[in-house]
């Protein structure tokens, strides 16, 4: 718009509502015209649709002055490129961090609805599995709260996890059609690129006599935007998640095709291309290798790699200065065909020298591993690789003829280290390794705990260490945003915390928690935090009656465990633990077991589809829960409860309930957790292994204040070895006394458990249950005995709540940007004029 007519512009600018009156203004007309309702037909649905519409309104004036501002200042950016982001609710989230849920809280009850009701009615946006998921959506908050300029970018699922039905003890999956009604995001049609698959690759001579790769022919899909505002908080800061859909690049269908009267061919290019994004592909810790998960990977890369270079062109600046405009993150192997696409676009496209491109997109990419197991460790078949993308395939192999010359120089005729540090694995068929792409394509590499950062490098990745020296390996120990999950999930304790610590701000400066420890013999405050611990517990006991029918009791010791379920976090040890716990209750006089102390055994987690262990331990949790729960000898001593669907919001419900939560994985495996910073941070205690950040979490809060047991990582190598080799102890006598009692039928058909017993006592117990539950047991007694001391029991809490400031998403960002990015945030204000 030419400069005099920019004035109209700014005369009619608006930004949103500010009071009370202008919210329910803005109410009132999201549900008359754009819901084309009235006061005689809204519900609490219509209520939270034009809620978070006049929400969204203002979400997006800011999104746009944030945008314009990072343009004007053209510092570098970041780019978070994830598959998956676990985001939950947005509207609580959006108030809180706008600072106008008070008003919006009176303004909706002057309208007739309770804010906590509308709040429910929405839906999660469950774009994701696990912790990766949950730990994009954190860094994305506090990427906005700290006013970095940054970006996601992810795929925009249609189908995101499933919802899990829990029928006769098993899991059933229901698919999650989220986008029914979705106030959050803004369809960008104008935002498109088209993505070639398949084709050939054609060598010619251009202009200069230089011979130039084409990539040609082969199929079309299109990629639409759809951005997400990812408000910070208090920080007019709205950054962007822009998701991808798949589209026909024909639009509707391919009018020659059906005019010729092949109609059904027409429909189902549609469909093929639709289904790029179509699911969610529904594994944590897995990789399947499936043909659509790669087409998948790449267009998503592909379509975010276009965005992005068009951004930095439009700043006309020369190709050396990329790294310097752009900082990319890949979480983990998912989008690492981000750096092969990258040095296409550089040296097929854009005419660049291989070797000038190539210390471009080293520059520009930073990986973060996030596991260990190996088959969570991605590899894609060369002819897979070949047939769906030729060009790719003949760049990896250069990237890695140009790494193994590199390393035969350095390490000269060490042609086993060769085989070993090879991009491509020479089997049958040959496959492409994506973890050592990814680290010879990045400058940086970095675990999320530091036991994890160490088992990587002197593990998997040792032979690249010694090619590329250690600096190129660091770790950054994973955080969780303190908004979501304190003030959001938790705001009573929030707010008693606030009362003590000088106001909110610790929600920006996680440490000054530290404050709390000052009141820890404080008499009202004490009572204060018991009363809100107790109350979260009665509202936890509330949601398990009213969806399974159990009842329990808000007094008894709340133990939770809810996660993904795998073997490797072991929540078979924990329902064996409670069978355990179960046969000795069994075994005592009445009067001895008035003596002992109530517990709810919580379970939750969903396994995936085809993860038939998984579900094996679902069934038997339900199976033991059917029996304790019914067993009049038992009462309230002991329950077993299974929450159906666990999920961001229910975990919001379910962390703030727990006394002790369960962190169990063998040594080793987890690589960091991020639930176990949640409950912490809750106020609750944790029973955990010497793993992932709870290693982290022991230094913090100091060893009195937390439940360790079993074996260390170094010791799991040989204790396997022993199994392997019979020699290792015998099976443990308790856990044999449960496998005895699941044998006898007392939990249904022993048929149904077998795998899971075998598993232990025949397949050489690769998880370590047997060897580590003697030690479970006892810490388990060890946390009764505590409990029972109350006032020992909240000053742990208390103390340990006070220690959890290095835990926040907020530090981790800074650390990231610091050591990987090289970002700094924009000051907000200063440019906002101007711009
Ligand atoms: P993109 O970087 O072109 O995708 O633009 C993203 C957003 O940045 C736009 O929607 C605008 O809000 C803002 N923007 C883009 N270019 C400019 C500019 O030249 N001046 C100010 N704002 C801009
Ligand atoms: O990433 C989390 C960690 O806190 C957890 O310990 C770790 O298990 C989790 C393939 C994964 N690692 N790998 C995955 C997810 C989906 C998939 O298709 C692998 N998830 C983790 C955050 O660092």
């Amino acid at each position: 718009i030419p400069e005099p007519l920019r004035n109209t512009w700014r005369k009619h600018q608006t930004s949103g509502f500010k009071d009370k009156d202008g919210f329910e203004r803005e109410v009132v007309r999201h549900v008359e015209t754009t819901l084309a309702r009235s006061l005689y037909n809204c519900d609490e649905a219509a209520a939270y649709s034009a809620t978070a519409l006049a929400f969204r309104d203002r979400l997006i004036l800011e999104w746009n002055r944030t945008q314009q501002r990072q343009t004007f200042v053209d510092s570098k950016r970041v780019y978070y490129l994830s598959l998956e982001f676990l985001m939950g609710r947005a509207l609580d989230n959006a108030m809180l961090n706008v600072g106008q849920k008070e008003l919006a809280k009176v303004g909706l009850s002057e309208l007739g609805f309770r804010i906590e009701d509308v709040i429910q009615q929405e839906h999660d946006a469950a774009l994701g599995n696990g912790g990766l998921g949950r730990l994009a959506a954190c860094f994305l908050d506090s990427l906005a709260s700290l006013n970095y300029p940054a970006w996601g970018y992810g795929l925009r699922y249609r189908y995101g996890i499933f919802k899990q039905e829990i029928i006769d003890g098993y899991q059933v999956e229901v698919p999650d059609y989220w986008l029914d009604f979705n106030p959050w995001e803004f369809p960008r049609h104008d935002v498109t690129v088209d993505i070639q698959f398949y084709g050939s690759v054609e060598k010619k001579t251009n202009d200069a006599g230089r011979t130039v790769c084409h990539w040609e022919g082969g199929e079309t899909v299109k990629a639409v935007a759809y951005d997400m505002p990812i408000p910070g908080h208090a920080t007019p800061t709205t950054n962007n998640l822009r998701l991808w859909s798949s589209k026909a690049a024909s639009g509707e269908f391919d009018f020659q095709k059906f005019n010729s009267g092949d109609y059904e061919s027409s429909v189902a290019d549609q469909q093929r291309a639709e289904t790029i994004s179509a699911v969610l592909y529904p594994n944590d810790n897995l990789d399947r290798g499936k043909e659509l998960r790669l087409k998948q990977q790449y267009f998503w890369v592909a379509a975010s790699l276009y965005d992005i270079v068009r951004r930095f062109k439009k700043t006309k600046r020369p190709w050396n200065e990329f790294p310097e405009q752009v900082a990319i993150q890949l979480n983990d192997t998912h989008p690492t065909l981000a750096i092969v696409e990258l040095q296409r676009i550089l040296v097929d496209l854009e005419g660049l020298e291989w070797d000038e491109a190539w210390n471009i997109v080293v520059n520009t990419f930073g990986y973060t591993n996030h596991t260990v197991l190996p088959e969570a460790l991605e590899k894609w078949s060369v002819p897979l690789v070949q047939h769906l993308l030729p060009r790719h395939l003949q760049i990896i192999y250069d990237i890695n003829l140009f790494f193994l010359q590199k390393v035969e120089r350095k390490f000269p005729g060490d042609v086993q280290l060769l085989r070993d540090v090879s991009i491509i694995e020479e089997s049958q068929p040959k496959m492409v390794r994506m973890a050592y792409l990814a680290i010879v394509g990045s400058h940086k590499v970095n675990g999320v705990a530091e036991l994890h950062s160490e088992l990587i490098q002197a593990t998997i990745f040792k032979d690249f260490v010694r090619i590329f020296g250690p600096d190129k390996f660091t770790n950054v120990t994973n955080g969780i945003t303190p908004r979501r999950w304190l003030h959001q999930a938790n705001p009573r304790l929030s707010e008693l915390i606030a009362s003590k610590t000088g106001g909110y701000g610790f929600l920006k400066d996680l440490t000054q928690l530290n404050q709390l420890e000052l009141h820890v013999n404080d008499k009202q405050f004490r009572k204060e935090w018991a009363e809100i611990k107790y109350a979260n517990k009665v509202r936890l006991a509330k949601h398990i009656t009213a969806t399974t029918g159990i009842t329990v009791n808000p007094t008894a010791l709340f133990d939770v465990q809810v996660k993904r379920i795998h073997e490797y976090k072991r929540q078979q040890m924990n329902i064996f633990g409670a069978i355990h716990r179960y046969l000795t209750l069994k075994a005592m006089s009445p009067e001895e077991r008035q003596k002992q102390l109530p517990r709810v055994s919580i379970f939750g987690g969903k396994a995936a589809p085809g993860y038939w262990m998984a579900k094996q331990i679902i069934h038997l949790i339900n199976s033991v829960g059917a029996v304790i729960n019914n067993d009049k000898d038992i009462g309230d001593l002991l329950k077993v409860v299974f929450v159906e669907d666990y999920n961001v919001s229910k975990a919001e419900m379910i962390i703030p309930a727990s006394d002790i939560s369960e962190h169990i994985s063998t040594a080793g495996t987890e690589a960091s957790g991020t639930s176990n910073m949640k409950f912490v941070l809750n106020g609750g205690l944790i029973i955990g292994t010497c793993d992932g950040a709870n290693i982290e979490i022991t230094r913090e809060i100091d060893e009195p204040n937390i439940f360790l047991f079993g074996h260390l990582s170094e010791e799991v190598e040989p204790l396997r070895h022993a199994h392997r080799y019979g020699a290792a102890s015998p099976l443990d006598p308790d856990l044999a006394r449960v496998f005895e009692e699941i044998e006898k039928g007392t939990f249904g058909n022993p048929q149904d458990f077998a795998g899971m017993i075998s598993a232990v006592r025949d397949h050489g117990d690769y998880y370590l249950v047997s060897d580590d539950f003697s030690s479970y047991i006892a810490t388990h007694d060890a946390v009764d005995e505590a409990y029972r001391d109350q006032e020992g029991w909240i000053t742990k809490c208390i103390t340990s709540v006070s220690r959890m400031g290095f835990f926040s998403s907020d530090r981790c960002i800074n650390e990231y940007a610091e050591g990987i990015w090289n970002v700094e945030p924009l000051k907000v204000g200063e440019h906002a004029e101007r711009a």
